[in-house]
């Protein structure tokens, strides 16, 4: 305690933001020590080498590879000894740059490591090929604490083991850019849980098979992943006060996304095939899983009949009448297919598709569409079939694993959803997607670096708060009311002579001057997201937030003897319709808002935050490319932790493992043999600059010399960097027994 007092007594001084700490008065020391530095290459790549000498702002680096080059200073940032390669949490690492923070993960992952922790966060990059690193063995090595190295496992252990101590929910949030693994990873983390069993009904069985379903209907090959999930999904698992399962709740967060443009209906994409997938043996893969989760045959048919609809629905086709001002169906097999599956006449469904109703006085007239707006219209309504079989299948499986009377503070629920877009055409869609990831990332925001300094506060050190950078002003610029993004869009959508073009005139209007807005030619403008900056399209912005729901199709439909799904929107209750008809934006908007229940639910759990990373863009094994990993790594907010990490205190030991590590070092020193004591000891016989450390109650946390002022000041004063002199002298002194060995050896012989 006493100790404790003396070395603690003061307060963290003050925490430099916004901006790289320089070292340039540190290179001196890296030359006399012949450290190796990282510079930035004029290929835009980052070289490992030693810094020959420096003549102004030049330095000569003589890189690993062979080659010399020289450099400016600027370019230079000091790279990690040795004995950090590959270490499992880029928090360990002395240095916490850039390259740095790369290369560790690049190294492991040519080791097949694919996972590493970025503090409290799992970075899990994508092996694009089948590594023996999942199933029942290593599943019961994590289960028994056998194994700890970084795993989503580990992760998935960490989230049940805390939800049995504490009787807190909790959530495994899983984010990551399209094809990056997150749904791969969502379904080894049930997996895992899986595994804690349920007794004999075979619940967990159910909970997994709901995995296959939902991805057969909503996944879809896109140009980024073969299986893209085109829905979000929160699974949330319940368990039973001994931790067993007891059954659980699926949530979708369906974009309404427009089936039709993405498959044009199927043939129209020309990739009808994806390598190594068996459409056959996946079919009945899907098959065995309906009947798992209990969806009895005569539904099956229907299910699939629906999907049959929706095909035909796509075939039919428009002939010009009336020089060229309306269309009529061509009646072919497709509109009689088409009405058969759907069960309605052939001649209700010509007219849904090629009149609009208009009411005049009492009566409703049947106005002739243009061709743009009867392929719309056709388009729309197998969108709106294809939704509607999605919700129910939703809701069937949900009474297969149905929990009954929910527990609270035994669950752990899983997210999944649709990664940041950013192509090259970007519409309504990607505007969505990006929106609720920009939510998501306010979410790992405040808990990380909440985190992060509640482990301070907990541990009894003392700890100036940090201020992070947040996106609190590009959410503003989508919430805002009654001038954000989607107010706007909303309005403009109520406007009958409105346009693509008047909305986008209208945003750059507004927000000329908003920094997280940038106005672009004709129906374009771009978002400053976290994640970088995304340029839109407005065409079909309005059409596509006011998602026309004729009431004409609802009509159709449940006047149909179609016996699929009567979902709620097609249902007589009071406001069925309605909501039906809401906009797709204000289902995003923030207070009655999916989004908004999505986000109140994942507040009151406890996070475990996995971020997927994306090696390559072409989906194959074994390629790292730097750039395209830096890029994720900076967006998603990594390198953001890991800096926050380094403003604190990025070496955090326990005192166990500190005194055991360097304890040895004390030799002459009489102290009494309590890891926090030694911890102590250590500290001041290397000099430790009191600013560069504190003394929690269970742990040692160093500051990394980061700071110049820090920096400069013990090279005044003749003192090294703190954790690399401690393992220089641990080097030192194990090599001096070593020696000593071999001489009695020698002596001996
Ligand atoms: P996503 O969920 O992040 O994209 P997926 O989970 O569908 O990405 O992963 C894409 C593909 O990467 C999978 O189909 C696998 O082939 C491969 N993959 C991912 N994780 C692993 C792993 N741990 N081991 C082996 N292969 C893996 V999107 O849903 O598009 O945002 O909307
Ligand atoms: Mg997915």
């Amino acid at each position: 305690e006493e100790n404790n007092e003396n070395v603690n007594g003061h307060v963290a001084g003050s925490v430099p933001r916004g901006k790289e700490p320089e070292w340039d008065d540190n290179i001196g020391y890296f030359i006399k020590k012949r450290l190796c530095v990282w510079c930035h290459l004029p290929n835009g790549q980052w070289g490992l080498g030693k810094i020959q000498e420096t003549f102004g702002d030049e330095a000569t680096i003589s890189l690993l590879s062979g080659t010399v080059v020289k450099v400016s200073t600027a370019e230079l940032l000091p790279a990690n000894p040795d004995i950090l390669e590959g270490v499992d949490d880029l928090i360990q690492l002395s240095y916490l740059n850039e390259p740095s923070v790369l290369h560790n993960i690049k190294h492991r992952y040519a080791q097949d490591l694919v996972y590493s922790k970025a503090g409290p966060v799992l970075i899990a990059v994508n092996p694009f090929k089948e590594i023996p690193i999942y199933g029942n063995e290593i599943l019961t090595s994590y289960k028994q604490k056998a194994k700890d190295s970084p795993h989503v496992y580990a992760i998935a252990d960490a989230a049940y083991n805390e939800m049995m101590r504490d009787e807190k929910n909790q959530s495994i949030i899983i984010s990551g850019e399209s094809g990056a693994g997150k749904t791969e990873t969502a379904k080894h983390a049930m997996q895992y849980l899986a595994a804690f069993g349920c007794g004999n009904d075979g619940m967990e069985y159910r909970i997994l098979q709901t995995n296959c379903i939902l991805q057969a209907f909503g996944n879809a090959k896109t140009s980024r992943n073969n299986n893209s999930s085109r829905f979000g999904k929160l699974i949330e698992i319940h368990f039973t006060p001994s931790g067993k399962i007891r059954g659980a709740k699926i949530q979708t967060y369906r974009l309404n996304l427009r089936m039709a443009s993405e498959y044009k209906y199927l043939n129209q994409s020309e990739c009808l095939l994806v390598d190594g997938v068996d459409d056959g043996a996946e079919f009945h893969k899907l098959v065995d899983a309906l009947d798992i989760v209990q969806i009895c045959k005569d539904d099956q048919e229907q299910a699939f009949a629906m999907l049959a609809a929706v095909l035909w629905l796509g075939n039919i086709s428009f002939q010009v009448i009336d020089n060229g001002n309306h269309v009529e169906v061509l009646a072919n097999e497709a509109v009689e297919n088409a009405a058969r599956l759907i069960n309605c006449s052939a001649q209700d469904l010509v007219l849904a598709l090629s009149t609009h109703k208009i009411q005049a006085g009492e009566d409703f007239i049947a106005k002739k569409l243009t061709m743009q707006k009867a392929i719309d219209r056709r388009d729309a309504l197998a969108k709106f079939i294809y939704a509607r079989l999605f919700e129910w299948l939703v809701v069937q499986i949900n009474k297969s694993v149905e929990v009954g009377e929910l527990s609270t503070g035994r669950s752990i629920s899983i997210l999944d959803v649709y990664g940041f877009e950013s192509f090259k055409n970007n519409s309504f869609e990607q505007f969505c997607i990006n929106y609720a990831n920009e939510r998501l990332q306010q979410h790992f925001n405040r808990h990380l670096f909440k985190l992060e300094q509640e482990e301070y506060e907990e541990d009894g050190i003392n700890w100036t708060k940090v201020d992070f950078e947040d996106n609190q002003e590009c959410l503003n610029l989508f919430e805002k009311k009654p001038l954000g993004l989607l107010s706007l869009l909303d309005e403009e959508s109520n406007i009958p002579n409105a346009t693509d073009l008047t909305f986008a005139n209208k945003l750059k209007q507004y927000f000329n001057d908003n920094p997280c807005f940038k106005g672009e030619r004709g129906r374009a403008f771009g978002v400053c997201h976290y994640a970088g900056e995304v340029v839109y399209d407005t065409n079909g912005f309005l059409e596509k937030n006011r998602d026309p729901m004729h009431s004409d199709f609802i009509h159709l439909l449940s006047s149909s003897g179609c016996q699929l799904p009567k979902p709620a929107s097609l249902s007589c209750k009071s406001g069925g319709l309605e909501s039906s008809m809401q906009s797709v934006g204000t289902k995003f908007k923030v207070d009655e808002s999916q989004l908004f229940k999505l986000m109140h639910q994942l507040e009151k759990t406890t996070p475990h935050f996995i971020r997927c990373i994306k090696p390559n863009a072409k989906q194959f094994p074994g390629q790292y490319e730097d750039d395209l990993v830096s890029q994720q790594l900076r967006c998603c907010g990594v390198l953001e932790v890991v800096r926050i990490s380094r403003y604190g205190y990025p070496t955090r030991m326990t005192h166990q493992e500190f005194a055991g590590r360097y304890g040895f070092l004390l030799l002459e020193t009489n102290v009494s043999w309590d890891p926090l004591s030694m911890s102590v000891a250590i500290l001041k016989k290397f000099n430790f600059l009191p600013e560069m450390y504190e003394v929690g109650y269970t742990k040692v946390y160093l500051r990394m010399g980061q700071e110049p002022e820090h920096i400069s000041l013990m090279l005044l004063l003749g003192i090294d960097l703190n954790i690399g002199r401690l393992e220089e002298q641990r080097k030192q002194f194990l090599l001096g027994i070593v020696e000593v060995q071999k001489y009695f050896r020698g002596g001996q012989a």
